[in-house]
């Protein structure tokens, strides 16, 4: 379907985001219901990257945000009437800060802030998704992430037979690690570049990143870069456009971002647009999607490529929002 074209499609990929949300008739919009909060935070950012954030109606989606928090437990559901979950709390919280429409959508952050602190199991270093009990590192970077953006990490220094949580976190994050420096889902569990990210930028937030064996682990992710430019999440592992964030966001954080071949990997993001509709795909001829138009977008801005603003490698949102609530850390950018 696309052929490789040689500049950033902008224009098209605005158009592309901006139709997504008219596409109410189809039976995917439907069937994606369980992925809607995700999806409008990734349409936000890449729109925010894209200096477009205006081409989404900004009351709508804060009404359709607010509709999706729940009051009674505080966490937020990825559409109304859904379950409650890690992600998708995180993902309301990113969405309404990027708009700075907190107290416009009436969300009571206290209420968030407990959701977050109750899915830790007692006396544990990880965080799960909902009641269910799943444990992942990407459902303790959401917690902390969140804790973070609501001005709460002090919550962590809590005290619990004798050690605080935010000690128990690092502990847990130490037995993750593995012999390439890496980190997979668990303690245990073969390394992934998206669990990577999940670890270093947790680490980055509690200024924690002393636990890393950053060379190691540094040139594990450089490794990730095969012949066509793109990245994959793992050796003998198809690329895809979605590594750009996951392998490009750690080596960001851990002052990297030189160890791998700019020029070849905007290339292959860029042979990834769809040239007629708009999106990029997770790789170049297959349908494009929101969540490879943001990290193709979000990659290219960590590789300096020209007219798209700066995206924050430790919460994958605008460096400009970021800034304005104080939260920025240590890292490169090309
Ligand atoms: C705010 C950016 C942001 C993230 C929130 C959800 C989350 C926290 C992090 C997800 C990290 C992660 C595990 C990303 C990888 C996603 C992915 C493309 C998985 C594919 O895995 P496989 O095994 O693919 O299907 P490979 O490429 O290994 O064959």
């Amino acid at each position: 379907m696309s052929e490789s074209t040689a500049k950033l499609n902008a224009d098209k990929h605005v158009e592309y985001i901006v139709n997504l949300g008219r596409a109410e008739n189809t039976l995917s919009y439907h069937l994606t219901e369980h992925l809607r909060l995700n999806g409008i935070y990734w349409a936000i950012t890449s729109l925010s990257l894209l200096g477009r954030i205006d081409a989404l109606d900004r009351s709508a989606v804060i009404e359709y945000v607010g509709n999706c928090w729940n009051s009674s437990n505080g966490g937020f559901s990825s559409h109304p009437n859904h379950d409650t979950h890690i992600l998708s709390t995180l993902s309301g919280i990113q969405i309404l800060i990027t708009l700075d429409a907190v107290e416009e959508a009436k969300i009571d952050t206290s209420k968030v802030v407990d959701y977050i602190l109750q899915l830790r199991p007692s006396n544990q270093g990880f965080f799960t998704g909902d009641e269910w009990g799943e444990s992942d590192t990407r459902f303790t970077y959401c917690a902390i992430s969140t804790l973070s953006l609501l001005g709460a990490l002090d919550r962590l220094d809590q005290v619990e037979s004798g050690t605080s949580i935010k000690q128990k976190i690092v502990s847990w994050f130490t037995q993750c690690i593995n012999f390439d420096g890496g980190f997979g889902n668990n303690i245990g569990a073969e390394t992934h570049s998206g669990q990577v990210f999940t670890a270093v930028a947790a680490l980055a937030i509690i200024d924690r990143l002393d636990i890393i064996h950053t060379d190691n682990l540094s040139w594990w992710l450089s490794e990730r870069q095969v012949q066509n430019g793109g990245l994959n999440g793992r050796p003998q592992k198809q690329e895809d456009v979605c590594y750009s964030w996951w392998v490009l966001s750690a080596l960001s954080i851990l002052h990297r971002l030189h160890w791998i071949n700019k020029d070849k990997l905007i290339s292959f993001i860029l042979s990834a647009q769809d040239p007629d509709c708009g999106g990029i795909a997770d790789r170049p001829g297959d349908v494009s999607d929101v969540f490879h138009t943001l990290f193709g977008v979000a990659g290219l801005s960590m590789l300096g490529y020209p007219e798209i603003e700066r995206v924050d490698p430790v919460y994958c949102m605008p460096v400009k929002t970021i800034e304005r609530l104080g939260l920025k850390k240590s890292y490169t950018l090309l």
